[in-house]
């Protein structure tokens, strides 16, 4: 029977609410296909930040690299300001593991109404490999002349070779592998330096892979297009900021930031990789009981694909498809519902 070691890290708002209700449903799935997770979990997040002064120990990470895989709710606290709580745990655990693609699949599932007019289930079907190590999010700049009238911010994005050509590369196999359609965002002619170079870099690595057929496109464009035209984009591939923004009206056109599932990868074994939701951790609806525990199975199921579990990643995708394919199946409010997260799990439940 396959074992699996899982470290959990619930985190904040309503990240321990989905995450604690999913994890029964996906132990079970788990099960029924003879595999066992056992699952270690971390209270770290902001209630830890607020006691110790960090999000998380020194040795977290130490502790974190014992496992196959990670799995995180979210982080975000309305008393602690947000690049705390970024920096002080998400980041850290996506750098320090090397977890350099940012994979987030963006579907417009059967029984899903997309904002867009005229879109139907199945005409939106793409994903996003957002650079996830470095580029914007590298933390290399500083402040100087605090309050002072000449008070100056710099903040440096890192674009190295390594960097760019791996998830530049990671996204066209991705792209063998599904419609051979890639689209390469960048800014490149705002930023002569970064993004002139990440051009280079993907006509260089594109002649790896003549079958795809490559569009560049700026990212102000690419915001525009993908309310445009999202049934033309495939795979989508681009740095850690335009990512994260492209994400969420990905997330947007097909439904729901509820049903945005991601996995932080390191593609090589050495370390393990991060699935958590794309949402945040929602304190505008904390404590309810209505979030939408749908991004959190669809997470787990990438976590079962990568580590190729396929059957258990089958049946949890499968179940949330089905669900959200009946309209008689409760929704949670984000979805037009008035269903809360436990009866959403119960019913995913009776599915699998
Ligand atoms: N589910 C993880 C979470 O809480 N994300 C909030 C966030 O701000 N993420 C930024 C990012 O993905 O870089």
């Amino acid at each position: 029977m396959a074992s699996h070691n899982i470290a959990v890290v619930p985190g904040d708002g309503i990240g321990p609410e989905v995450v604690d209700a999913a994890l029964p449903l996906v132990e079970g799935a788990a099960a029924d296909s003879g595999v066992t997770v056992e699952t270690t979990r971390f209270d770290w997040g902001t209630e830890y930040y607020l006691d110790h002064g960090e999000m998380m120990p020194d040795d977290a990470l130490d502790r974190l690299a014992e496992f196959d895989a990670i799995f995180l709710g979210a982080v975000g606290h309305p008393d602690v300001p947000d690049h705390v709580t970024l920096h002080g745990l998400l980041l850290p655990i996506r750098k320090g593991f090397d977890q350099y693609v940012c994979k987030r699949p963006n579907v417009l599932f059967e029984g899903i109404e997309s904002p867009l007019r005229g879109y139907e289930p199945g005409d939106i079907d793409f994903v996003v490999y957002r650079e996830n190590t470095e580029g914007e999010y590298a933390d290399v700049g500083g402040r100087e002349h605090r309050g002072l009238a000449h008070e100056t911010a710099v903040q440096s994005a890192v674009f190295t070779r390594r960097g760019t050509e791996r998830i530049v590369r990671a996204a066209f196999e991705a792209a063998t592998r599904r419609e051979g359609h890639l689209t390469s965002i960048t800014k490149s002619n705002a930023q002569a330096h970064s993004m002139v170079f990440w051009d280079e870099v993907v006509a260089d690595v594109s002649e790896e892979f003549p079958s795809v057929d490559v569009e560049r496109l700026l990212v102000d464009a690419a915001a525009m297009d993908l309310i445009r035209r999202p049934h033309e984009f495939d795979v989508v591939v681009a740095s850690n900021l335009f990512g994260d923004v492209l994400t969420d009206i990905g997330a947007q056109i097909t439904g729901s930031m509820g049903l945005a599932p991601s996995g932080n990868v390191h593609p090589g074994g050495e370390y393990p990789s991060m699935f958590e939701p794309v949402h945040g951790s929602a304190p505008d609806i904390v404590g309810e009981g209505v979030a939408n525990p749908l991004a959190t199975v669809l997470s787990w199921s990438l976590l079962f694909e990568d580590l190729e579990e396929q059957r258990v990643a089958a049946d949890l995708w499968q179940a949330v498809v089905d669900q959200l394919g009946d309209d008689s199946a409760p929704r949670t409010p984000d979805l037009g519902g008035d269903a809360g997260t436990e009866q959403v799990v119960a019913d995913l439940q009776s599915r699998l």
